[in-house]
């Protein structure tokens, strides 16, 4: 087989065409924060858009990766092709984690229409956010109709999934309280789909009740409650017509405004997670901070005195 290029521009065109291979090492290098991921995404940019994004969220072990497996099944039954991002907080290595990716690599592993990456967390400077929009612009390029994106938790993880998504699912299973508490309260986004896993299991007409009592009555504003079971085979094709149907209710400038107003959110973050990454880099390794932590121990300096000059220090670095 051929060596891959390293080139950048190269890498880009390469993706554009669907090439598989490219379309991992461009994650990579978006992953490691590689030299050339800026101009990567440069030449990549010009290509990205055309995909529905989808978020998937929920709080840990609820279904999340079960559901994008069987969405991912219905999605290409209705002739559309999938790239997934998964986000995975806790170790790769996790039996659940492997054994899930296993699963849904041997069944859809021959198949081109479907593009499987899952993301680790290692520290970086722009943070698990940055690296996964970035695959989720590598998956559009690439040309995949629709692009899944699993994240791990519930509003108020670091992944605001909310400014990379067009349409935002949430999972829950009869036991998320803590989640459904969270909406009540306000502290909690309301997502555009709610999909309520696990319905086999008992407890879910007492989780339903409460649910319809947390996101409210008025169908103009309450997300839509789609009940699976996917053992059964139950939801799974309600839950992608619910979601196309919200897409195809925003229309395109409804989905251009939900963009326009998730890049600027999601561009802040990665500048704030980036300046507080610096920040605590100074702050362990440079001796001249060292020095002025040491004179605010002593008293000479005081603590506002402190971050202006962390903040002139590390915007000068
Ligand atoms: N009974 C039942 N079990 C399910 C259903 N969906 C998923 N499960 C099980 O729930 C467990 C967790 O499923 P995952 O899909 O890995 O959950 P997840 O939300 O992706 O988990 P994390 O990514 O670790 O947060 C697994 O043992 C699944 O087999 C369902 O509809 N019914
Ligand atoms: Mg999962």
């Amino acid at each position: 087989m051929a060596a891959l290029t390293r080139d950048p521009v190269e890498l880009a065109q390469l993706v554009c065409a669907g090439d598989r291979r490219a379309i991992a090492r461009a994650i990579s290098l978006v992953e490691d924060e590689d030299a050339g991921a800026r101009e990567l995404m440069a030449a990549l940019w010009p290509h990205v858009g055309g995909a529905a994004v989808i978020g998937i969220t929920g709080p840990p072990g609820v279904g999340k990766s079960t559901l994008v497996g069987a969405l991912v099944g219905a999605i290409r039954r209705s002739g559309r092709t999938v790239g997934v991002v998964a986000v995975d907080p806790s170790s790769p290595f996790t039996q659940g984690a492997v054994l899930g990716d296993r699963v849904r690599l041997v069944e859809h592993d021959t198949d081109d229409g479907v593009f499987f990456r899952s993301m680790g967390s290692r520290g970086r400077l722009g943070g698990v956010a940055e690296s996964t929009a970035l695959a989720s612009a590598v998956l559009s390029a690439a040309g995949f109709d629709v692009v899944l994106i699993e994240t791990v938790g519930a509003g108020q993880s670091d992944i605001r999934i909310a400014d990379m998504a067009d349409v935002v699912v949430l999972a829950l299973q009869p036991g998320s309280g803590d989640s459904v508490q969270a909406i009540k309260a306000g502290v909690m986004e309301i997502p555009d789909v709610v999909a309520m896993t696990k319905c086999d299991l008992p407890g879910i007409d007492a989780f339903r009740s409460e649910l319809r009592l947390a996101l409210g009555i008025d169908p103009e504003t309450a997300p839509r409650l789609v009940e699976l079971s996917v053992p059964n085979g139950q939801g799974v094709g309600e839950l992608w017509t619910a979601i196309t149907e919200v897409r195809d209710g925003l229309g395109a400038e409804g989905v251009a405004a939900r963009r326009r107003t998730g890049a600027a959110r999601e561009a802040a973050a990665i500048v704030a997670a980036r300046a507080g990454a610096r920040a605590r880099a100074a702050i362990d390794a440079d001796p001249a901070v060292q020095d002025a932590l040491r004179r605010t121990a002593a008293g000479e300096l005081d603590p506002l005195a402190l971050v202006a000059y962390l903040e002139r220090h590390t915007s000068n670095a």
